[in-house]
């Protein structure tokens, strides 16, 4: 009954959505891509927020709630809504939820949507099962009340947290163990909150290392020795490869949710400095590198590019400068790109460049010099000159691009490259990144490859290899989804062949088996993919030849629970990809 009343107002809510859209015509600098099925699933990851304690915030203008439902709705909203419309609910890859907007809008109008989706990406809580009735009324009712805010995090809260299991004096004084550690490969293991070291070259399981929650990635300091692992909780741990048996040596938690972590790599602070991003706060903070002492926290609220005030910019991907002690901070929601000069804490020196929105992974070009990042909202790569500490050029690419660190390779008719894959299309955009050389070329799409299909996340080859591989995760296809696709570098033109990677590792059980993230060893012979199951369910790593393109070795074993990121030292200390 109460369905058919919904589904009367879909023609209403439509009707007013499509004109909104004429009314309001784009603000420059504004995101030109919606959202689609994959880009929603991939956003809609818990966040750790869920669980943070908040004060009940009320309007008056919103319909009652008593306290019980309006803590069911915000874990609900945390979990499910606040990766697409952000913690304080102005908006990012989905619309803005604001009390001024949804108080207008009405309860029956946001029922429909919450039950119905919409073109754009918006899920169909209601009719794919997720939600029923009752909850679509509860979410309706609660995104018409103030946000309520979840806790700031401090310097002194980071260094509450802060744990040193062996003091710097107590760590070995040189490699205590037999491991060719440059060829160790670090596992996220996402739903289990650990790690697994695998030894690359006899790819048995060296430790299973416990981390945070989720875990998203993982980074190396600049000699090698010591690894950086962050995660979704904002857990910050430092692994040090030259013990016997590589374990922990130290921990902090460095806010509330987290995805970055990275290095200084500038010449004579190799090791020095460690910095992570917070998605909330929205701030970052520099460490001691081998104690992670916290030292200085940055906000990154402010104006964006448009100037105007977001109280909300997540910190995604940042990067270590090789040409100047500099940190590059992505910004997501103002569209900056920050330089942060860490020679100086007390009195730190950064620049913040326009770009676009909304920043969110990147990688090197081939020379180290040009950060590649995307800006996946207006389906942008945005390139900046790290010798010169500015912008050198925004290029337009296909829809959603999803770099991972991009994949840097010689095109035999362009020069070098530097190649992004699409979350949004097939599409695979080859940018040129010589403009010494191939002036050009430089910093345009000198070549588009089509691909599998959408959903694509990770993109990966290595200087010793002439193949191109394309992972296709989130493609809604299970055939698409458990395969990728190699192209010949040499041979473009002849397009790719499909490999299944889901069925050499030959699980036992149904289920999802997605592929993903191709990640090179350290001498560029052998690539390998995780195929991500549910977390009762079996997964694995399989391993490629990289030049007779099968499949060589299948890592099994009851701990690799949810392997998804897998981060070769060699090829992550030195930006190889
Ligand atoms: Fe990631 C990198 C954010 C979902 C696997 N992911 C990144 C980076 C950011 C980010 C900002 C760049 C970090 C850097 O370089 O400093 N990821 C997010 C999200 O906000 C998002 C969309 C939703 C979420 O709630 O986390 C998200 N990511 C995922 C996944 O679902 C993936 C596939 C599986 C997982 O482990 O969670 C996933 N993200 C990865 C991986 C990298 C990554 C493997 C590093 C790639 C690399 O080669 O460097």
């Amino acid at each position: 009954m109460k369905t058919r009343k919904l589904t009367s107002l879909i023609a209403l809510a439509l009707s007013s959505m499509a004109l909104a859209a004429v009314a309001q015509p784009a603000k420059p600098g504004a995101p030109t891509t919606s959202t689609t099925g994959a880009q929603a699933q991939y956003q809609g990851a818990a966040s750790p927020l869920a669980d943070a304690k908040m004060h009940q915030s009320s309007n008056p203008k919103a319909p009652p709630m008593t306290e019980e439902e309006f803590a069911r709705a915000r874990q609900i909203y945390f979990e499910r809504c606040a990766g697409c419309h952000g913690v304080l609910r102005k908006g990012a890859t989905g619309k803005p939820l604001t009390p001024d907007i949804t108080n207008e809008k009405g309860t029956d109008y946001l029922k429909v949507f919450i039950a119905y989706g919409s073109p754009a990406g918006m899920p169909n809580w209601l009719t794919s099962g997720e939600f029923d009735e009752a909850t679509v009324d509860l979410m309706a009712r609660y995104i018409q009340h103030d946000a309520p805010t979840p806790p700031e995090f401090s310097l002194a809260d980071m260094e509450a947290s802060r744990k040193e299991y062996i003091p710097v004096d107590k760590r070995p004084t040189k490699k205590m163990n037999n491991y060719n550690i440059e060829n160790i490969f670090s596992v996220t293991l996402r739903d289990d909150g650990t790690i697994a070291l695998i030894d690359g070259d006899t790819k048995e399981i060296i430790n299973i290392i416990k981390t945070g929650y989720a875990v998203h990635i993982s980074r190396l300091s600049a000699s090698g020795r010591y690894l950086y692992v962050i995660g979704r909780d904002a857990r910050l741990n430092l692994i040090d490869l030259w013990m016997e048996k590589p374990d922990n040596v130290a921990e902090i938690k460095v806010g509330l949710e987290a995805r970055s972590v990275e290095t200084s790599k500038f010449k004579g602070w190799e090791d020095k400095i460690a910095i992570a991003g917070t998605y909330w706060p929205p701030q970052f903070v520099l460490m001691d590198g081998d104690t992670l002492k916290p030292k200085k926290v940055v906000g990154t609220r402010g104006m964006d590019i448009n100037n105007e005030y977001h109280p909300e910019p997540r910190v995604a991907a940042i990067v270590s400068s090789h040409k100047k002690p500099e940190f590059l901070v992505n910004a997501k929601e103002t569209g900056k790109v920050w330089m942060v000069d860490y020679t100086d804490l007390v009195n730190l020196k950064t620049k913040q460049i326009d770009t676009a929105k909304y920043l969110h992974d990147g990688g090197f070009d081939a020379s180290g010099r040009y950060f590649m990042t995307a800006a996946n909202a207006s389906d942008k790569i945005v390139v900046i000159d790290t010798e010169e500490s500015k912008l050198e050029a925004i290029v337009d690419v296909g829809k959603i691009p999803h770099p991972g660190r991009g994949a840097n390779f010689k095109h035999p008719k362009f020069g070098p490259v530097w190649a992004t894959s699409d979350l949004g299309d097939e599409g695979i955009s080859l940018i040129g990144t010589d403009p010494k050389k191939n002036k050009a070329n430089a910093w345009k799409v000198v070549e588009t490859l089509k691909g599998q299909g959408g959903g694509s996340l990770f993109i990966k080859t290595h200087p010793k290899s002439t193949n191109l591989w394309v992972d296709t995760t989130l493609n809604p296809d299970a055939k698409i989804s458990q395969s990728v696709a190699v192209f010949d570098i040499n041979n473009l033109a002849k397009g790719s062949q499909i490999i299944d990677i889901a069925a050499c590792a030959n699980l036992k059980d149904d289920g999802a088996k997605r592929v993903v993230q191709p990640e090179y060893n350290k001498a560029g012979d052998e690539v390998w993919f995780s195929v991500w199951s549910a977390k009762d369910k079996e997964s694995a790593i399989v391993v490629v030849d990289d030049k007779t393109r099968t499949c060589k070795t299948v890592i099994k074993d009851q701990r690799l629970i949810t392997p998804t990121g897998k981060f070769n030292v060699y090829n992550t200390q030195h930006d190889v990809y």
